[in-house]
């Protein structure tokens, strides 16, 4: 009887356990609200006698038709959806459904929690999808208050033209109101904008820049320089502490603002404002690829963000008054100094293991191959310019074009002007990375059919600290079809090789330089130091597998 009586009131206990259970997570799935919805930098619309509160109605059959401009196959960057759940939530799941089957809807999905971090967590590009209506059920656990759905293109007909309208039939949202809400914005200690002509402008002020608030912002005059501002105009953040960084936050102007303005920046972090590390850089005269939202992973540890106007462009070619940011935020945790253990276990070990092993490898090895292949060509990894007056090449060539194996193709840029008399100057370069460090035997330069060019050949093992190889400031002949230069490098260590862009024998007046080709000849170097041996021996192993990709930077990618 007791058993009995116990087993009942536990099954009754599971029973009531259940049902809770049930119902919270009926809860987790409710149906959020809007406290606002918009549509930014559409055309028109709503169109056709929509309205845009039937794009969040509950009723699949009803439609909001905005018109988008077009560029190229695409919607103009920018052009967006805005739902604000007025709060913060821990979301599940998202609806996106669109209207007219025929049509095939492409969209990007991005969610906040503060209105200046978005992340985007689904993305459909697929022109062809939808001959059967479009739905997409988004399941994911995140928390956010804004869902932007960015609106890419609509596409019909058999060949799947890009039409102007696009026909949102609901957006909805489920989960519940957050209990807890993580964001780990840190909050700025002080701001200072350094080195602009004048600013802030139009009545703004500097507090905008970090106001929490991306519709306002701080507009600053840089002076002009050759293609890019000059005397280092920034702004400069202080967060008062170190902190463990996340990510960066930034919004800039809108591609449709001020006929197509994009804003291009460098970001630098630092410990104590004395030395500071380049962590992300934008420089793009005609396109974000977004709305101008920046949403940038950054690891380190920092007190001081340098936020460098490197430039803006009105109409993808015009160097801009007006360096207008909206927003900047930093994300992360306060730094916590690593306790005291380590010192105790390093001081024994370390010493026994470099000298026990490799005296036995090296002598056997390494001795056999370089004598085998002295002049093995070296793989270029990825090369980069820097200094032009123009920074992006002209006439449809590109700077991988300079190492393409190809004589025919070539990297033409437009000389930095800055130089005097019959030669543009040393602040005009190419630098190439081989990848790894490297014994050089040779290297030949093609500058072409057109004329000789001048040049000098600085050479580096840490890609900061150059020094020069070669000097070369006076004409030469042709030989051949092309201007070939073949230089001897005696074997010295490079992993970078730097072309001063010296002048060519037409400059200044003719601002033209030209490389169609750069050979590298030398063998891997000895290593000195054994504990990086491992990298530079798998460097050249990823080049080779990878032969076909074509490296434009190292740079970290970036979402919105
Ligand atoms: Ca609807
Ligand atoms: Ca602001
Ligand atoms: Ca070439």
């Amino acid at each position: 009887m007791k058993f009995k009586g116990i087993m009942a009131f536990v099954i009754g206990l599971c029973l009531l356990v259940s049902l809770i259970q049930y119902q919270s997570s009926a809860e987790n799935d409710a149906k959020l609200e809007f406290s606002s919805v918009t549509a930014n930098y559409f055309a028109g619309g709503p169109n056709f006698g929509t309205k845009l509160t039937n794009a969040y109605d509950g009723d699949p059959s009803t439609f909001a038709n905005y018109a988008a401009y077009k560029a190229g196959d695409r919607y103009r960057e920018g052009t967006y959806f805005l739902f604000d759940l007025g709060q913060v939530c821990d979301v599940s799941k998202i609806t996106v459904i669109f209207a007219n089957p025929v049509r095939t809807h492409n969209f990007e999905l991005y969610t906040s929690v503060d209105g200046i971090s978005y992340e985007k967590i689904f993305e459909f590009t697929d022109k062809e999808y939808g001959a059967n209506g479009s739905e997409f059920n988004i399941v994911k656990n995140i928390q956010a208050r804004y869902i932007k759905l960015m609106a890419l293109g609509a596409y019909v007909n058999e060949s799947r033209d890009l039409n102007e309208n696009y026909h949102l039939a609901e957006v909805a949202v489920y989960g519940k109101v957050a209990d807890v809400v993580t964001a780990n914005r840190i909050e700025v200690a002080d701001v200072v904008a350094k080195n602009f002509a004048s600013g802030p402008n139009f009545g703004q002020v500097l507090d905008h820049l970090t106001d929490g608030n991306p519709t306002t912002s701080a507009n600053y005059a840089p002076h002009k320089g050759d293609g890019q501002y000059k005397n280092d105009p920034h702004f400069l953040i202080d967060l008062g502490d170190l902190y463990e960084l996340e990510k960066l936050a930034l919004v800039m102007a809108h591609p449709s603002l001020g006929n197509k303005r994009i804003i291009c920046f460098d970001i630098y972090i630092s410990q104590d404002n004395e030395n500071f590390e380049k962590v992300y850089s934008f420089f793009n005269k005609t396109s974000y690829g977004h709305d101008g939202y920046f949403n940038i992973p950054v690891e380190g540890v920092a007190r001081y963000i340098k936020l460098s106007a490197t430039a803006a462009f009105d109409n993808g070619t015009t160097l801009s008054d007006n360096y207008q940011v909206y927003e900047f935020a930093a994300y992360g945790t306060e730094y916590v100094e690593p306790a005291t253990e380590p010192t105790t276990e390093p001081t024994t070990e370390p010493t026994p293991e470099p000298t026990a092993e490799p005296t036995t490898e090296p002598t056997t090895e390494p001795t056999i191959e370089p004598t085998s292949e002295p002049d093995n060509m070296i793989t270029i990894v990825s090369g980069e310019m820097h200094g032009f007056s123009d920074n992006s090449p002209v006439e449809g060539t590109k700077i991988e074009n300079a190492y393409d194996g190809n004589d025919a193709t070539l990297v033409k840029v437009i000389g930095h002007v800055g130089g005097t008399g019959n030669h543009l100057g040393d602040n005009a370069y190419f630098t190439f990375d081989l990848g790894g460090v490297y014994e050089l035997g040779g290297i030949r330069l093609n500058f072409g059919t057109t004329r000789a060019h001048f040049y000098k050949i600085l050479v580096s093992v840490d890609g900061e600290n150059y020094t020069e190889a070669k000097s070369h400031t006076s004409a030469y002949e042709k030989t051949g079809e092309y201007y070939i230069r073949n230089e001897e490098l005696g074997g010295v260590k490079a992993r970078f090789v730097r072309i001063v862009a010296y002048g060519t024998v037409a400059s200044p007046g003719n601002q033209y330089y030209m490389l169609s080709e750069i050979s590298v000849f030398g063998t891997e170097a000895a290593d000195e130091n054994p504990q990086t041996s491992d990298v530079f021996l798998l460097l050249p192993i990823m080049v080779v597998l990878s032969l076909s990709v074509v490296f434009f930077s190292r740079k970290r990618r970036v979402m919105v």
